[in-house]
């Protein structure tokens, strides 16, 4: 059973006026493209094909905005680092990132999305300073633990905690076998419960 039954996908934003209005709370999702945000996004809500995986080019590049409960919501950022992207739209996605960030005041905090045997790119150091120059808390999920094995994947976690230093708290995740969903979700929980001014 789903903890948020009544989670439902609202719209798709493709400019800030687009977005849907500011109020009550939200928690962002970013992540390379592939790295498992859709997977992990399914996964802490428990239903398959909410957010959809992969295959979906034309959404993934867009703001989608997902209600959890009554003025809660989940924001599945467009997904960067495609290895083709012109430089318009590369454009495009960076000022509409900046736009997000600096705007939203129903904003709580940034779930990051890394695929745990590429560690950080520089697309995901964008994403934590554009949090970070609004105070944002953000949360590090190291997708995919399933693929490494017990110690690669400690080992991967350490370096990770120890490049983040006090920006980010990480932690294991897989949406395969569920490893790390009742902690993602406790996290998102705690991002959606904090007030305006924290
Ligand atoms: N083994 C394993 N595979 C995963 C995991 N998470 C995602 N995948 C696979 O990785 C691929 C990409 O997953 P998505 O969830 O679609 O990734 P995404 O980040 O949403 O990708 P885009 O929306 O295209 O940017 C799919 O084939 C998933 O099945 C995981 O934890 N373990
Ligand atoms: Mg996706």
């Amino acid at each position: 059973m789903s903890q948020y039954p009544e989670a439902q996908f609202i719209k798709s934003a493709n400019a800030p006026g687009q977005f849907v209005p500011d109020t009550g709370s939200e928690a962002a999702f970013a992540g390379r493209s592939n790295a498992g945000k859709s997977s992990a996004i399914n996964v802490i809500v428990n239903r398959r094909q909410f957010a959809r995986t992969s295959k979906t080019p034309g959404r993934t590049r867009l703001v989608n905005f997902f209600s959890l409960r009554d003025e809660q919501r989940l924001v599945d950022l467009p997904g960067y680092g495609f290895a083709k992207v012109a430089g318009k739209m590369r454009e495009h996605w960076a000022d509409l990132m900046a736009e997000y960030f600096e705007t939203r005041k129903s904003l709580r905090g940034l779930f990051l999305i890394v695929d745990i045997r590429r560690q950080l790119t520089d697309y995901d150091r964008q994403m934590l300073s554009f949090a970070d120059a609004v105070g944002l808390p953000a949360h590090v999920l190291l997708t995919k633990t399933d693929k490494l094995k017990r110690g690669q994947a400690a080992t991967a976690l350490l370096e990770v905690r120890r490049d983040l230093g006090d920006t980010a708290t990480v932690q294991h995740f897989s949406a395969l076998n569920r490893l790390g969903e009742d902690e993602a979700r406790a996290k998102l929980d705690e991002f959606l419960s904090l007030s305006a001014d924290q």
